[in-house]
């Protein structure tokens, strides 16, 4: 998990605890009201997929978990990673609510099974991001000033190109105290959906931005390091503890490896 030094309010909250052996993972990061379980917690022991490190959420309709170090923030910024399903229904993913413990909805995003959209103080903002497919990890950035504006950046599926994007240039008054996520309401039908990487600032200029995909091994840098660490995975040998899903298809596989091997060929940088 990145660390950042740009007045962070959370950043993330999957904890892996190594226990007599054996790698155990919890959300005890997540300080408020939480219905998420140990099941739904975990990593590729538990065949759970995580985006980043070795730890990840993976939840159905009405689990969650919430996030309540918000103060009452007027300028809020979040960045998360959701791997979607095709879910037959709409679930809300993500909800920054003017109370602790959910409290009534600042910020909303849904997805649909193939779009996401956003509201503000329960107001649509524009037309949503489309063409979203099932079984990819997303990346989806949120920046929020109260009475000011609103704004959301998505990418991921396995390409460093944004994917869409919608903004806002006025916005409602609420302030901000807690961040819940997960299938925060309505359904994910008969499917799980992942969560992992959370990530919130305060910060108006900075963007949080996306994990280098590719960066296996976790040091900054695209090499044969990633290579060998995607190798080393796929034997089991060892977890790759950066971003080994280059591909961003919520499995490790092969196809990972060709994917960092062509990232290596095209110079690849992580930002
Ligand atoms: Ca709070
Ligand atoms: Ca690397
Ligand atoms: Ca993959």
């Amino acid at each position: 998990m990145k660390i950042s030094t740009r007045t962070l309010l959370a950043a993330a909250l999957l904890v892996a605890l190594p226990t007599s052996g054996a790698l155990a993972c919890t959300i005890t990061n997540w300080n408020g009201t939480n219905t998420a379980t140990a099941a739904n917690t975990g990593g590729p022991a538990q065949s759970i997929a995580r985006y980043s490190g070795v730890c990840a959420l993976a939840v159905d309709s009405g689990k969650y978990v919430v996030d309540n170090t918000p103060g009452t923030e007027g300028t809020y910024r979040a960045r998360f990673y959701v791997l979607t399903k095709a879910t037959g229904g709409t679930a809300t993913i993500f909800r920054a609510g003017a109370s602790d413990n959910g409290g009534s909805p600042v910020l909303e995003i849904d997805y649909t099974g193939s779009a996401f959209n956003f509201r503000q103080n329960g107001t649509t903002v524009g037309s949503g991001v489309t063409g979203i497919q099932a079984n990819k990890w997303y990346s989806i950035e949120v920046f929020y000033k109260a009475g000011a504006s609103f704004s959301a950046t998505v990418g991921g599926a396995g390409s460093d190109a944004v994917v869409g994007t919608v903004s806002s240039a006025t916005a409602g008054a609420g302030t901000i105290a807690s961040a819940v996520l997960g299938a925060v309401a309505g359904t994910t039908g008969s499917a799980s959906l992942g969560f992992d990487a959370f990530e919130s600032t305060r910060s108006e200029t900075t963007a949080i931005g996306r994990l280098c995909r590719g960066d296996a091994n976790a040091n900054g840098t695209i090499t044969i390091g990633d290579r060998t660490a995607l190798n080393n995975e796929l034997m089991s040998v060892s977890l790759a503890t950066g971003q080994p899903d280059c591909n961003e298809d919520g499995n490790i596989t092969v196809g990972d490896r060709t994917c960092v091997n062509n990232r290596i060929l095209a110079s690849a940088t992580c930002n």
